[in-house]
Parts: structure tokens; sequence; C-alpha cells
């Protein structure tokens, strides 16, 4: 059988890690025969230590077989320590009354700690995914504290915008959400992202022929998914957890197991590829394969789109240039 794999997890006592653990821990991640110890994070704090202690139990009790270890940890030297997979799900929620600087800051100094410590404890070819928000921001941060890692390793969640846009598509079609190929958002974690049908095809149809709407696409389609995660708060009295952490969960498992040829959405350090500027952690369009992904290029931009893009990505450089003085 293989040797078990390290998968570190921060913010591991919150929603999402409450619906996240559970899914690594019965292989549903990194396969079915993939033994893997749990190197779970959270704040000292006293409290989410003890809350963490209690989903601990809880993996007890579930006896998955595939659970080889399991660590609670307070701080991200230990925590990281030859960690294969990183899941940075923890980050600073905005207070009331919090500027945005303010909390670009406390992110900030969060994701420097976090990046520094996979540098020096991690495995030399850890996979880090970030989902705590700003994410993109944040695995920039991380990656720019972590010198001696490879860029590429570090990657930001665009994967639920691409799950909502797929589900949004399904609906206005009426075809299942398998049957669509080759649909990507560009940009940032955001309701700046841009989510774009161009390229996708259902059964070899272009879904841009079958919708056939452009005033759908940008009246409905596009602040649909934009303002999703607004509209779940606003329904259920607190942000998206289930769906973000299926979200990781399909990112983690296609860059680690491959996709086929098939192309989903991560966020990643642009090489400069559609004229994004280096390092700028995008969401792009990536086939992956043997634990690499590869951004798809050569598509075709027009207008609209570039506008999209253009705007998603001052966003960003807003963002980064929020905290470069911090790095
Ligand atoms: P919760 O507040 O339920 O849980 C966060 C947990 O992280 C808390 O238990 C907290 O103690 C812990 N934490 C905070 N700082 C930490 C640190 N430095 N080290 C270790 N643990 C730390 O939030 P939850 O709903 O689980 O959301 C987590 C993050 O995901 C938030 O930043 C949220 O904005 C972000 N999201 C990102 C999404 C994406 O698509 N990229 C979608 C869902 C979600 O909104």
């Amino acid at each position: 059988s293989k040797k078990p794999v390290r998968v570190a997890v921060t913010g591991a006592a919150g929603q999402i890690g409450y619906a996240l653990l559970f899914r690594i821990a019965s292989g549903e991640m990194l396969g079915k025969d993939q033994p893997v110890i749990l190197q779970l994070l959270e704040i000292p704090d006293e409290k989410a230590q003890k809350a963490l202690k209690g989903v601990m139990m809880e993996l007890e009790d579930c006896a998955f077989p595939l659970l080889a270890g399991m660590e609670a940890h307070g701080s991200p030297e230990t925590g990281f320590k030859d960690t294969d997979y990183a899941l940075l799900v923890g980050a600073r929620p905005r207070g009331p009354g919090m500027e945005r600087a303010d909390l670009l800051a406390a992110n900030a100094q969060i994701f420097t700690a976090q990046g520094k410590a996979l540098d020096k404890a991690a495995s030399r070819d850890v996979k880090v995914l970030v989902v705590g928000n700003p994410a993109n921001t944040n695995a920039y941060i991380a990656m720019k504290s972590a010198p001696s890692l490879k860029r590429e390793n570090f990657t930001a969640m665009l994967r639920l915008d691409h799950n909502r846009a797929l589900s949004q598509i399904a609906a206005k079609t009426g075809k299942p959400v398998a049957s669509i190929k080759s649909l990507c958002v560009w940009g940032n974690h955001s309701p700046t992202m841009y989510a774009d049908y161009r390229f996708a095809t259902i059964d070899g149809k272009s879904v841009k022929d079958m919708i056939n709407d452009q005033v759908w696409n940008k009246d409905v389609f596009l602040p649909t998914v934009g303002k999703r995660g607004a509209a779940i708060i606003e329904a259920r009295g607190l942000s998206s957890a289930a769906s973000a952490a299926n979200a990781a969960i399909d990112h983690m498992r296609d860059w680690a197991l491959g996709t086929k040829g098939e192309w989903v959405t991560m966020g990643v350090p642009s090489n400069g590829e559609y004229g994004i500027p280096k390092d700028v952690m995008f969401g792009f369009p990536v086939t992956t394969e043997g634990g690499q992904y590869k951004i798809v290029e050569g598509l075709p931009i027009d207008a609209f789109s570039q506008e999209c893009i253009n705007k998603t990505l001052a966003e960003l450089q807003g963002e980064q240039d929020g905290v470069k003085h911090l790095l």
C-alpha cells in the first residue's frame, strides 16, 4: 500500500474545516488508496484549540481506514513540518469598522508567517492552496515569503467560482453539469472575477451559440456568479462552507491526480500569459498532469473579455500594491 502523505489544514476548527477534513480523511481528495496524516492548525487561543480537539475526536470516531495519523498545532513552524499538501483556510475576517488596509495588513502578517514556515519546514514539493480571503493576495504573500520553494506550487482557490459558473450554465441550458467542458474563470476570487463560457462546449456544441444572449451574460450570469457568496450569506446567515470545502477538494484532487486534458480553473502565479504581469496570482484555465498544471494558452480575447480581465487585474494589482511594503 502507499506511503501516507502529510496534509496540513489551517483554520481546522472553522466551518470550512468542518466540511473539509472528513472528506480528506475519507480519500475524496487524494484517492481511495492514499493514506493521509492530517496536520491541523489553529490559532493558539485556548477556545480554538479545544474546538480543534473536538473535531479530532469526531475524526477518530469515523474510524477512517485512510487516516494514518493526526496532529494538532498552534504554530505554522511545527504544523507544516514535511507537509506535502497545505490548505490554508484560516484567515482574518473583516471585523466591524475594519478598513480594507487593516484587513490586508492583518492577513499579510498571517500569510507572511505561514509562507516562511512552509519555506523552512514543508516538503520541497509542497502543493499549497490558499482559501482564506483575500485568497489571491494571501497566496501571493505566502509565495513571496517562501523564496526556496517553487513559485508554481502556490495557488489560490477560484474553483468555487468555476463550480458556481458550471451550475448556472447547466441551469440555463438544461444540460447536465458533467457535460460542460472548457469553462474558465479569469482573475481574482471576488465579484470582479470573469467567468467565461466563450470556449465552453456541451456534447461538442458551443455553449455561447446555444445561449446566444450577451445581455444574459453581462446582466444575469456574471453578477449571479460574482455575487453568489453574498447571496449565500444573505440566505444562510453564514458564508459558504460546504461548497467552499468541496471546491478545495476538487482543486487539490485535480492538481494531484490530473484532469485528462480537461480544463479547470486555478489561481496561479502568472508567467506573463495573456498580458498578466509575472507573479500576479490570477485565475486561469489550466489542465493538469503528473502533479503539474499548465495554463491553457493562445485563447482569443475579445474586447468585452479584455475589459473584464483588465478590471479584475486592476483590483488584484491594487491589493498587491497595498501589501508591498509589508513583504
Ligand atoms: P471560520 O471563521 O469559520 O474559520 C476560520 C478558522 O481559521 C477559525 O477557527 C480561526 O480560529 C482560524 N484561523 C484564523 N487565523 C488563523 C491562523 N493564522 N492560523 C490558523 N488558523 C487560523 O471561517 P470559514 O467560514 O471556515 O472561512 C475561512 C476562510 O475562507 C475565510 O477567510 C473566508 O473568507 C474564506 N472563503 C474563501 C472562499 C474562496 O472561494 N476562496 C469561499 C468561502 C470562504 O468565504
